[in-house]
């Protein structure tokens, strides 16, 4: 049962996080300094379990990052870092106020190659759908990526509907990514990716290699995306053994 100074405290969480988002937004640049938990106490009549809780969630968002006894400092919006939640390109663009938008290059039924079959645990030869798009922020470059979607589990796709998020089209299908197993590594871009994303040949990029599952456990994506290195980092915490 949900308390009443439990609702309070939900409420104070809420309403510092908003002001924070906003501040962020409008007041601070990239690499300021976020006020101390101290001020923040004061300034919202707010616990400190409150405070650490809405930059705790800032920080997920990719919003705010801490250095190690320096602070919490405002994330420059060029740099997307993403961090352990399974979101989609639109969610991460968004949750920075940009505006994610996708430009299709190939969209085709084909049979599954040996190794997504593999990573999709199909026959050889299934059919899926291949779908490759450039994705973009505020009408920037941010990726190439190249998903492959075997249709007896997703159904079919068209370009309308690859136009927007596909993850809401799977959602909207019933299709819930619910966890991934990711590859990051470092590469370079070859001469048509470095056309595409704006950068010249060989520049470094970030590649993710993604097999995405529903809540069964049943493979429902593989993704290979190419980042521009100097628009994203992946941020993870990593605790010690004890
Ligand atoms: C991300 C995913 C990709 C997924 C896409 C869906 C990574 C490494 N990759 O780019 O697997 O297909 O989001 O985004 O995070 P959308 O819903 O905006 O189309």
């Amino acid at each position: 049962m949900t308390t009443t100074s439990g609702n309070k405290t939900a409420w104070k969480h809420e309403a510092l996080y908003t002001a924070l988002r906003a501040e962020i937004g409008e007041a601070l640049r990239p690499h300021d300094p976020l006020p101390s938990e101290r001020e923040l106490v004061a300034r919202f009549g707010v616990s400190r379990a409150t405070v650490r809780q809405a930059v705790g969630r800032l920080e997920e968002e990719g919003l705010v990052y801490r250095a190690q006894g320096a602070g919490t400092f405002v994330a420059d919006p060029a740099t997307i870092s993403k961090s352990l939640a399974l979101t989609s390109f639109s969610e991460d663009m968004r949750s920075r106020r940009l505006t994610p938008d996708s430009r299709l290059l190939d969209l085709t039924l084909v049979p599954a190659g040996v190794a997504v079959a593999r990573e999709l645990s199909l026959s050889p030869g299934a059919e899926v759908a291949h779908v490759r798009r450039l994705r973009l922020a505020d009408g920037l470059p941010m990726c190439v990526e190249e998903v492959w979607l075997p249709t007896e589990r997703v159904g079919e796709l068209d370009a309308a509907l690859v136009s927007g998020s596909l993850y809401d089209v799977l959602a909207e299908r019933g299709v819930r990514p619910h966890h991934a197993d990711q590859v990051i590594s470092a590469t370079v871009v070859d001469a048509d990716q470095a056309a595409l994303l704006g950068v010249a040949a060989y520049s470094p990029a970030l590649r993710v290699d993604r097999t995405t599952y529903d809540g069964t456990g049943v493979a429902v994506e593989r993704a290979e995306s190419i980042y521009r290195a100097d628009r994203y980092d992946f941020r993870i915490t990593v605790t010690r053994r004890t």
